[in-house]
């Protein structure tokens, strides 16, 4: 009887466990949605996107495979070009010694994009039937090319060159990927999570917390380091999950509504939504949140934890369990509001960069209801003001306003606030000003 309780429970995938519960239907309504943007051939092809898909309860296999090929054709003709650029300075950089140095002119070599691939690969990995690996072998061996040159700007400068939030990405894919990382290379995240490095600007450092404690629980479970190191990532994950659970705020959240789905999955990895309350308040603030996750990239972050998976569970995926019910669901919410309002754009930039500090301070009137983005055009429309955007998975990014730029190598970027100084928790596309409100563009560093 025992015996057959034990083989039981181990039959039950252990995402289950965690799943949101109850509202299991508006976690599928959110998965049909995002199945819906995902069939809009318009879009750029995102690896988040696809392994919320494959994370789900629920699925649209053939869809799903459609998407995969979509994201294949965009990685290997992004990749496939460059790879040889990067081999041969990665044959430099071993002639040289193990250890990656970075190369001197930014024309040498392209900026790690640490992140990107680590979700690619983490998307390769949750196929079913499993790919074939020697499909991955270069694209892994490429990560782990820019986990190097992260890792050597860190020592440089203190920080990777991307960011610690995709510096852990890719350690976390390595790891799901079965492959072994230096030692030093995850020192150096177990080092930034001790020290508090995670922060940028004065936002909560939790989505980076929680992907580092990710990568952390990720190398324990595959067995990847010594006991000795094994121990201390599994004190690292739980000073993390402590951190997390003194931070929940009285609404439930762990730092915010967008933040809260990583930190879920950290309590999913560990096995811990069970033991700690804190994980089914985080949850039922999610599912009473549900509508903030308004674009594919916030969605996609949403729903693995919803359906009560972590990324761990990439590497044990139950490909014959898998019910082919999913259908798409096209919902673009119309607008309501009518008539117009008045907002008040401030462009700040501060000292150095800027003697005179403000450089613009304007009222600009658009139709009531519209984005930040629609009040920027209307500013432009207004004369004196000029600002671009670049094309992210999140959505348009403010890269450039009154001709300053944002420079990602000077970790400096266009900080969105609302009067006085709160920060905004969306981006220009997706956030709507009410009347008389005054939003401030200010050029920062993270
Ligand atoms: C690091 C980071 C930043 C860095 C990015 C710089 C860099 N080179 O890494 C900086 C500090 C610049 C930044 C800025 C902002 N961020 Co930010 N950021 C992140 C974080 C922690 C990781 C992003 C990442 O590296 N992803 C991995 C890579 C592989 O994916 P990627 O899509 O290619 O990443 C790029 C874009 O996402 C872009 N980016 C970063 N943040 C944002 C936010 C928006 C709205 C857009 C369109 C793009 C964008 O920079 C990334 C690196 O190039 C995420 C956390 C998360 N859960 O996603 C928050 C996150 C994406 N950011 C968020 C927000 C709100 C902002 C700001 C709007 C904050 C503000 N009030 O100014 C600004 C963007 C303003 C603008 N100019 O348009 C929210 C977005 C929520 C939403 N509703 O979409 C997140 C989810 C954090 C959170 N929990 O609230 N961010």
């Amino acid at each position: 009887m025992w015996l057959l309780l034990v083989l039981l429970q181990a039959a039950v995938p252990p995402a289950q466990l965690c799943e949101a519960p109850e509202q299991a239907e508006a976690v599928r309504v959110l998965s049909a949605r995002l199945l819906g943007l995902a069939t809009n051939p318009a879009r750029d092809p995102d690896p988040s996107v696809y392994l919320a898909l494959r994370l789900a309860g629920d699925h649209d296999l053939r869809e799903e495979e459609r998407y995969l090929g979509r994201l294949w054709d965009a990685f290997q003709h992004r990749y496939g070009r460059s790879l040889q650029a990067a081999g041969q300075l990665h044959t430099v950089h071993h002639a040289k010694g193990a250890v990656a140095t970075k190369p001197n002119t930014s024309a040498e070599v392209e900026w790690p994009e640490t992140g990107r691939l680590a979700l690619y690969l983490l998307g390769l990995r949750a196929t079913c039937p499993p790919l074939e690996h020697v499909h991955q072998r270069s694209l892994v061996t490429w990560l782990k090319y820019y986990l190097e040159e992260d890792w050597s700007g860190s020592r440089q400068h203190g920080h990777p060159l991307t960011s610690y939030y995709q510096y852990g990405l890719g350690v976390l894919a390595l790891c799901v990927h079965r492959k072994r990382v230096r030692e030093e290379v995850i020192r150096r995240l177990l080092v930034a999570e001790h020290h508090g490095k995670f922060g940028y600007s004065n936002s909560s450092a939790m989505d980076t917390e929680a992907v580092a404690a990710l990568a952390f629980a990720c190398l324990e479970r595959e067995k990847l380091v010594g006991t000795g190191l094994a121990a201390e990532l599994r004190a690292a994950t739980r000073r993390v999950r402590k951190r997390m659970i003194e931070a929940q705020s009285e609404d439930g959240f762990f730092g915010n509504v967008y933040s809260t789905p990583w930190a879920l999955q950290v309590f999913i990895a560990t096995n811990a939504c069970r033991t700690h309350s804190a994980y089914g308040r985080a949850m039922a603030a999610l599912l009473e949140n549900l509508d903030a996750f308004t674009t594919t990239a916030t969605m996609a972050q949403a729903l693995p934890a919803l359906h009560g998976r972590s990324y761990l569970d990439i590497s044990s995926m139950h490909c014959e369990e898998e019910p082919d019910t999913l259908t798409p669901i096209d919902l673009t919410l119309p607008l309501e509001a009518q008539g117009n309002m008045t907002v008040r754009l401030v462009v700040e930039c501060p000292e150095p960069r800027c003697p005179q500090g403000w450089l613009y301070d304007q009222q600009v009137p658009a139709p009531a209801g519209a984005s930040l983005l629609d009040v920027l055009r209307a500013a432009t429309a207004q004369g004196d003001f000029t600002f671009e955007t670049q094309e992210t998975p999140q959505g348009p990014f403010l890269s450039r306003v009154l001709g300053l730029e944002a420079q990602q190598q000077k970790r400096s970027y266009w900080q969105l606030l609302t009067a006085p100084s709160t920060s905004l928790q969306m981006g220009v596309a997706e956030y709507r000003p009410h009347d008389g409100e005054t939003l401030i563009l200010r050029l920062t560093h993270w």
